[in-house]
């Protein structure tokens, strides 16, 4: 019970050789929270094609990041391990940092890529920005995008923090831009997206990864959709996501790909309430970002593939983004990392069979802080809160109103002695993370006197 290795308690059948591995876009956005979709019931922003995904798919409303941050939470997806194992739990990687994702982990790129996908990142990358940790280091043939979050640059749309730092418009290894115009960077990272896509040879699987910077503060929308939505800029912007994924669709619609191509939509942790209406919402979860109530770490997810996926299904197994390593290498036949990763194959609990949802409804799953301390565990529906020892039943209570630590002492002693366990057994594994010693670009601005004319 206890176990949290790559032994899995639900196995999938790998495709057999000879069959065509489907292909797999990820669409993995910033900040966006549980209740920003209309099939996750926000009533004002529209988001057709997502929503389409989920009727065409699967929609999974009890689905985790491994961290209420950026940086760690990305490190989980694509490495299926709690970032504490691999070193990767304090915080995220600003811009005069020089460490990230150790280059001696397997991404899922890595393992897509030796089972003979094309493999490309467009988005936002913030998984170390030195010589041997950008995407093209771990595992990405292509990388078009930004290395780290929006705001770490010199101009916020309404004042807040001014960064000293700059943000690169970057392909492959090299800036090709400074400060890029944020209005234009989901067209941009999807066009990139796109024109891989385009270029994926007819008889070669793709791997696109496509980590959008939007809705991370500060936000933007393109002249298209500024002023669109009923939510406002916050809705504009998410509303250019979901036409940008409608874009998608309607290339591998074109190109006849779409009925053998993975294609999953989730974020990264939850919205960042502090910026009001900037920011997005939880729906009925409690808080966001940076927390490990609900709303910091449990995301909307959708998921659609039709060769193999049940269409117009919800799924309330809880799982998380760490699971979808090991369940897209049993999909693919990709080889699984030889290190021991957290997640586990869960492909056959999305192709709908009870008895491996039943299998893994009980699997506990541990919370750490945006630094990696331990702060709880869940277990079916009870989630025991560190270090205040509150004790909420998630499933009757998913707004976290009601603590029932008092009427079950025994749940909350029982999970207490299993989250220390197994945050022990991570930490005492743990493996270091990735540094860098040289710079592949100078992030600080230059001094104001050399920018004035
Ligand atoms: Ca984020």
């Amino acid at each position: 019970m206890l176990a949290l290795g790559c032994a899995s308690p639900v196995t999938t059948e790998v495709a057999p050789a000879g069959e065509a591995p489907p292909n797999v876009v990820l669409f993995f956005t910033d900040d966006q929270g549980y209740g920003d979709l209309g099939c996750f019931g926000h009533p004002t922003i529209a988001t057709p094609h997502i929503d389409g995904l989920a009727k065409d798919g699967l929609k999974l409303t009890q689905f985790y990041v491994a961290s209420p941050v950026c940086s760690p939470s990305r490190a989980a997806l694509l490495t299926g391990c709690y970032p504490k194992r691999i070193g990767m739990e304090r915080h995220v990687v600003f811009p005069a940092d020089q460490w990230g994702l150790n280059p001696e982990e397997e991404t899922l790129a890595e393992l897509l890529r030796e089972r003979g996908f094309a493999t490309g990142c467009f988005g936002k990358w913030h998984l170390g920005h030195c010589e041997g940790l950008l995407p093209t280091d771990q595992g990405f043939d292509r990388f078009a995008g930004v290395p780290y979050s929006n705001d770490m640059a010199q101009f916020h749309r309404k004042g807040g923090t001014k960064y000293r730092f700059r943000l690169p418009w970057m392909e492959g290894t090299e800036v090709l831009e400074w400060e890029p115009d944020q209005a234009m960077l989901t067209r941009r990272q999807t066009d990139a997206a796109l024109e891989f896509i385009r270029g994926a040879g007819e008889d070669e699987p793709f791997f696109a990864y496509v980590p959008f910077s939007m809705p991370h503060i500060p936000i933007y929308a393109s002249e298209d959709f500024e002023g669109e939505s009923r939510r406002g800029l916050y809705g504009d912007v998410i509303e250019e996501i979901d036409a940008s994924v409608g874009r998608v669709l309607d290339e591998l619609e074109t190109r006849g790909l779409r009925e053998n191509t993975l294609v999953i939509f989730t974020s990264d942790n939850g919205p960042w309430l502090p910026y009001g209406l900037e920011g997005g919402s939880a729906g009925l979860l409690r808080d966001g970002k940076g927390t490990n109530w609900e709303g910091g770490q449990r995301v909307p997810c959708v998921m659609s593939w039709p060769a193999r996926l049940p269409a117009g299904v919800t799924l309330r197994t809880p799982m998380n983004t760490m699971d979808l390593l090991p369940t897209i290498a049993g999909w693919t036949g990709a080889p699984l990392p030889v290190r021991e990763i957290d997640g586990v194959d869960v492909g056959a609990v999305l192709e709908g069979d009870p008895a491996a949802a039943a299998a893994i409804e009980e699997r506990p799953f541990v919370y750490f802080t945006l630094r990696g301390a331990l702060a709880g565990v869940r277990r079916g529906p009870w989630k025991l809160k560190l270090p205040e020892l509150m004790l909420f039943n998630v499933e009757t209570d998913p707004s976290e109103t009601k603590d029932k630590a008092e009427q079950e002492p025994a749940i909350v002693a029982e999970l207490h002695v299993l989250a220390r366990e197994l945050a022990g057994g991570i930490e005492s594994a743990a493996r270091p993370r990735g540094e860098g010693a040289t710079r592949v670009f100078d992030p600080e601005r230059p001094a104001p006197s050399t920018e004035a004319p």
